[in-house]
């Protein structure tokens, strides 16, 4: 498809997208947050897709934004051209779950990516770190809030304001990453997780990911309405009917996203 920046393949009906800078740990540049957002969109306009997953390479999920990109960089650039806000809104568009796939260094504005992604898978050789501090400035896609909502002031003050790094097993205890997985088996198992969500009503996983992603937003009793508004909804879908009537008749559910 003519990508620079990242790869971009298909499994089992799950879009895979690979971050590919190898000579700059897979740093965030323009082009490649333009290829990635374009690719994301596509995905999620094709029928045939159902999940997505974002990996880097074994070394580095990504170890940040561009820091040689950003250096010339004034406070008028950054503000007039909104820095990073397309690319963030458009990766909140996406209707489609996306994992995150991260072995190696997820850094910066890495780390961020991960967060913005629905969940993380991470490998053994993961390292989690918001060190913006050490160039003079802070997080700006996330690292002080999302960061702060999944492990917690506390550890995420600490992360934020030293840029120490945190390794898989502690970010599976602190609730960042879902699960921890061998390396050699990241994508694999990634994929294969992908595939499951890929086969199940693609209405209802929609519906799922924004009741999931509206507890961040609201309060409890708004979010609750809100998931019992969606959970009626369905019973709108003939895929109800049909995940009901497979279990009833013991047998697969075909689902049509209808
Ligand atoms: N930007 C540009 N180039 C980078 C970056 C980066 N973030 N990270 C690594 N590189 C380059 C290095 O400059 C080096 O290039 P060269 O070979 O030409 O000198 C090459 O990648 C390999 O890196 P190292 O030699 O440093 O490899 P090490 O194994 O010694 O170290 C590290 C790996 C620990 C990952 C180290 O490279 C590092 O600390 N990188 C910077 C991490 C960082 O500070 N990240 C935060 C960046 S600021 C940010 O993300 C702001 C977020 C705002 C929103 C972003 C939205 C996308």
């Amino acid at each position: 498809m003519g990508y620079k920046c990242i790869q971009v393949d298909t499994r089992d009906h799950v879009g895979l997208v690979t971050l590919h800078r190898p000579q700059a740990m897979n740093a965030l540049n323009a082009e490649l947050l333009r290829e990635l957002v374009e690719a994301l969109a596509k995905f999620d306009a094709d029928e045939t897709i159902g999940a997505m997953v974002i990996t880097g390479s074994e070394k580095a999920f990504a170890a940040g934004a561009d820091i040689k990109e950003m250096r010339p960089k004034s406070f008028v650039d950054t503000f007039r051209d909104d820095l990073f806000t397309p690319e963030h809104n458009a990766m909140l568009r996406v209707r489609k779950p996306i994992i995150a796939a991260v072995a190696g260094y997820a850094l910066g504005g890495g780390c961020e990516l991960a967060m913005m992604c629905d969940f993380i898978l991470a490998a053994d050789t993961a390292k989690f770190g918001q060190p913006e501090i050490n160039l003079g400035v802070m997080p700006g896609l996330g690292g002080s809030q999302r960061l702060t909502r999944f492990v917690g002031k506390s550890k995420a003050m600490e992360m934020n304001l030293t840029g120490r790094f945190m390794d898989a097993e502690e970010a599976e205890r602190s609730g960042l990453v879902s699960r921890v997985i061998p390396a050699d088996k990241l994508i694999d198992e990634a994929v294969s997780v992908a595939a499951k969500i890929a086969d199940k009503a693609p209405l209802a996983v929609m519906a799922t990911k924004e009741a999931v992603n509206r507890s961040y937003e609201t309060t409890l009793a708004e979010g609750l309405l809100f998931e019992r508004r969606m959970f009626h909804a369905l019973f709108a879908t003939a895929d109800q009917g049909e995940g009901m009537d497979a279990f009833i008749e013991k047998r697969s559910a075909k689902f049509r996203g209808e």
